[in-house]
């Protein structure tokens, strides 16, 4: 048996001082749901210090990614006040071990909605979409980890940028959201370049997906959560000094600030 507050605790631990941690599937047996559990227990953590939860995210939804970790299915995490950084706004490069930001679409929901009940469509409680970057930074060392490892360590969850929101249905009418261009670019210059398609095929695909990991998982979707979609390209490091700035055609831009030394790994 597992002692989830315990093995919080160390992933706490690393995201407060930055210093990365040896993976706890080298001294653990994690199931999926013990690892979960985890996740959890480490929220419980940041809601006990004051955090508010805003919303939750998925990992995993590129092939590529899934590939690469050999899994088949979306990993879900949580987002806070905490990671909130606002439009233009800066981060900090040397509270983290190693950053990484990536451009994603992020959905707002305009009602609360319970995940477990069948006859709800999460689609429909949706009420904007923005551009956005997310930053993910493990806790672990070398950026390496396990399956139950990264899901313990709430899917690299470390902050978050929500450019202007707009009405989902305005966005929709257009062209839908599938197959929209997106670019990763630092300090003005391409850095990646990909599409929404990235995201499970078309961004509205993450909706069923959250609603589904959000019902087998516990997680909350209160009125005005975020819910961000997943990532449209590779991720990139943080660089002091830089600004990174995530387009999505049609929805506009979202940015971010890199100020600070070195991370610590
Ligand atoms: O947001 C993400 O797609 C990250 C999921 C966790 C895997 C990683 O840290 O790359
Ligand atoms: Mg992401």
């Amino acid at each position: 048996m597992t002692d989830a507050t315990q093995l919080a605790a160390r992933l706490d631990d690393a995201v407060r001082s930055g210093l990365p941690i040896p993976q706890l599937s080298l001294e653990t047996a994690l199931s999926l749901d013990e690892a979960y559990d985890v996740q959890r227990a480490g929220v419980d953590l940041r809601r006990r210090r004051g955090e508010q939860v805003t919303g939750v995210k998925l990992g995993f939804t590129s092939r590529a990614k899934a590939e690469q970790m050999g899994v088949s299915d979306v990993i879900v995490g949580v987002v806070t006040d905490a990671m909130e950084i606002v439009d233009g706004g800066i981060i900090d490069i040397a509270r983290g071990v190693h950053p990484r930001v990536e451009p994603e679409v992020a959905f707002r929901l305009g009602e609360s909605v319970d995940p477990t009940d069948p006859a709800i469509d999460l689609a429909n409680a949706v009420t904007d979409v923005a551009p956005a970057l997310e930053v993910i930074d493990s806790r672990y060392r070398d950026f390496r980890f396990s399956l139950a490892d990264v899901v313990a360590d709430n899917t690299s969850a470390s902050a978050y940028v929500i450019g202007p929101w707009q009405s989902i249905d305005d966005a929709r009418a257009t062209d839908g959201l599938a197959a929209r261009a997106v670019e990763l670019a630092v300090d003005g210059v391409t850095g990646e370049t990909g599409s929404t398609e990235a995201i499970l095929g078309d961004p509205m695909a993450a909706l069923p997906a959250i609603q589904r990991m959000a019902a087998r998982h516990g997680h909350e979707l209160p009125a005005g959560a975020v819910l961000l979609a997943g990532a449209a390209t590779a991720a990139l490091p943080l660089q002091a000094g830089t600004t990174f700035t995530a387009t999505v055609a049609g929805l506009g831009a979202a940015s971010l600030r890199v100020a600070g030394g070195n991370a610590h790994e």
